[in-house]
């Protein structure tokens, strides 16, 4: 089999028909992926392209550094014995090294699977059996954790990896490659097919092994280019990559790729604490960024003591999960209206609030999807939609959201309508202008004596309260009520240590709200700290595990 053959081998494209209608619409340009960083190098050459803050660092690189830097990589994976159509398992802290190694991939016409610094062997393996990788990148111990003994586990359980490169020392490995690349025959760009995987993302759900999401060229640019006009970002802009890059969010909603559209610059830490990223906001003007509700609230918290001009910041992102009304307020009001909520999923259909929305829908919608063309259902648990304005679980198709995951026709089969939409599992409401509100999961529910308690309805109560900072709802069996509700929650900084949160605080402080006595959480546990995904998300799964 061809390595073409074999990438296009469990891979669901869009219907001819829908490829045509996104082509003739302009909405599919047929440039390969890796053009963008092309045309920036050739418009921008001088523009700051890269900053590494990141232990590597400091360091920038002008596009035209970056383009050099990136055809060098592209020429050592070749030399390496990578051709087109291979995949190479990805996984690089945020540095000028994942800007290059991920766009060197690209130019030699080699997919990379883009897995986060928090992955470990079971996902690694499952992810580079699934993709039939034939490389892994990473990194040595210098942040903690050593992938060096990853790569050794996975050397012996996936026997097509043939090659691990390593970022620092690499031990028994190769080094991070580079060459000349004189020396090497890298596709032309004539070469590529645009409605072909250009990298695979990894699904962002906490039940299970990550699936993987092949995403096209044509799809890809159009997600970046679209995402960077819906934030309004020019070449003066500077993007703070926060989040590990590798996830759908920072790296092209708009981030990184968006940004390079651009051509604007790109800072990468591998630090997203307030007192390090608050420095770097102020030395490099930084104007957008993105941060998933957790870290955003603990940046707002920072603004109280940490001393820092971020004036220059206009767009702090906000997504990946709920964002409560009160949290956005109180971003808004510590850092002058700069929120933008973000709905998206490495799936597809990205939904942004829009920089002229009037602050409250900012404030309380997830946004709009971000192109005409997504066609969103509303349904019920019977797949009819439901009325105007009425909750139920959203089903999208579109120019970039996936017919299907790759090689995963087990899943597919459920996640996915006859007629091609996805299954989100995550329910919404839409008003009137548009905007969805994003309610829940529809499998996250409390059946509690017979009534059906949405968990996120309760969490976002509880984190109303001025002494919690996060909440966690989860159902327990119980024997008498069926389930119980736990609520699981940190306390913020500022609450006074001799005074302990107690369950009836909690629910004295929901019922002044108005909450439904059915709703309130029958046992109330203090921890230090959430366990969270990969991207910083809480994990419900692993808090249900600690507490059952
Ligand atoms: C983003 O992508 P994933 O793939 O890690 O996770 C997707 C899921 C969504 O289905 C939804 O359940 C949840 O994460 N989610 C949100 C949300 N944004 C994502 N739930 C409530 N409010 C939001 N604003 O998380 C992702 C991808 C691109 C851009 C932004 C987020």
């Amino acid at each position: 089999m061809t390595r073409t053959a074999d990438l296009i081998d469990g891979f669901a494209p869009h219907s001819a028909g829908a490829a045509e209608r996104y082509r003739a619409a302009g909405l599919f340009g047929g440039r390969p992926l890796g053009h963008l960083l092309e045309s920036a190098a050739r418009d921008h050459p001088d523009r700051p392209a890269v900053t590494d803050a990141s232990i590597d660092g400091p360091r920038t690189l002008t596009y035209a550094q970056l383009h050099t830097a990136v055809a060098r990589r592209a020429a050592g994976l070749a030399a390496a014995g990578l051709r087109p159509g291979d995949r190479a398992v990805l996984q690089l802290h945020n540095s000028a090294e994942l800007a290059i190694t991920f766009f060197g991939l690209l130019r030699a016409g080699v997919v990379p699977v883009m897995t986060l610094p928090a992955h470990r062997i079971t996902e690694i393996a499952h992810l580079a059996e699934r993709s039939g990788a034939v490389a892994y990148i990473t990194e040595d111990g210098r942040r903690g954790f050593d992938h060096r003994d990853v790569a050794t586990q996975l050397c012996g359980r996936v026997p097509s990896i043939a090659t691990v490169f390593v970022d620092g020392e690499p031990g028994p490995f190769a080094p991070l490659p580079d060459a000349d690349p004189a020396t090497a025959t890298l596709p032309a760009e004539g070469d590529t097919n645009p409605s072909l995987p250009a990298l695979l993302l990894i699904s962002g759900g906490t039940t299970g092994l990550p699936k993987l999401i092949a995403r096209t060229h044509d799809d890809y640019v159009f997600n970046a280019r679209r995402s960077a006009v819906v934030t309004g970002l020019g070449v003066d802009d500077t993007y703070l990559v926060a989040l590990p890059g590798a996830h759908n969010f920072p790296l092209c909603c708009p981030g990184i790729l968006g940004t390079v559209s651009v051509a604007g610059h790109l800072v990468f830490t591998d630090n997203p604490s307030p007192d390090h990223a608050f420095e770097l906001i102020e030395r490099h003007r930084v104007t957008v960024t993105a941060l998933v509700p957790a870290l955003a609230q603990v940046w707002r918290a920072a603004t109280e003591w940490e001393p820092a001009d971020l004036s220059s910041l206009r767009l702090l992102q906000v997504g990946g999960a709920k964002l409560g009304e009160s949290d956005a307020v109180g971003i808004d009001a510590a850092l002058g209206d700069v929120v933008q909520q973000v709905f998206g999923m490495a799936e597809g259909l990205i939904c942004y609030t829009r920089l002229d929305d009037p602050r409250d829908l900012v404030h309380t919608t997830q946004g709009i999807p971000m192109s005409t063309f997504d066609e969103i259902r509303i349904v019920d648990e019977n797949g009819e939609k439901v009325a105007d304005g009425a909750e139920g679980e959203l089903l999208v198709r579109g120019p970039y959201t996936i017919r299907g995951y790759y090689r995963a026709d087990e899943h597919n089969a459920r996640s996915f309508t006859p007629d091609g939409y996805y299954r989100s599992g995550d329910r919404v409401r839409r008003l009137p202008s548009g905007h969805l509100a994003v309610t829940g999961r529809i499998k996250d529910t409390i059946v509690r004596a017979g009534e059906n308690v949405a968990a996120d309805d309760v969490e976002e109560h509880l984190i109303a309260h001025p002494a919690i900072r996060q909440a966690a709802v989860i159902g327990l069996p119980d024997e008498a009520l069926g389930e119980r509700i736990c609520a699981v929650v940190v306390v913020s900084p500022d609450h006074p240590r001799d005074r302990a949160l107690t369950l009836r605080d909690a629910r004295t402080f929901l019922t002044a709200r108005g909450l439904a006595s059915f709703k309130l959480p029958d046992t109330l546990t203090v921890v230090a700290s959430l366990p969270t995904t990969a991207v910083g998300k809480i994990d419900k799964q692993a808090v249900r595990a600690r507490l059952s």
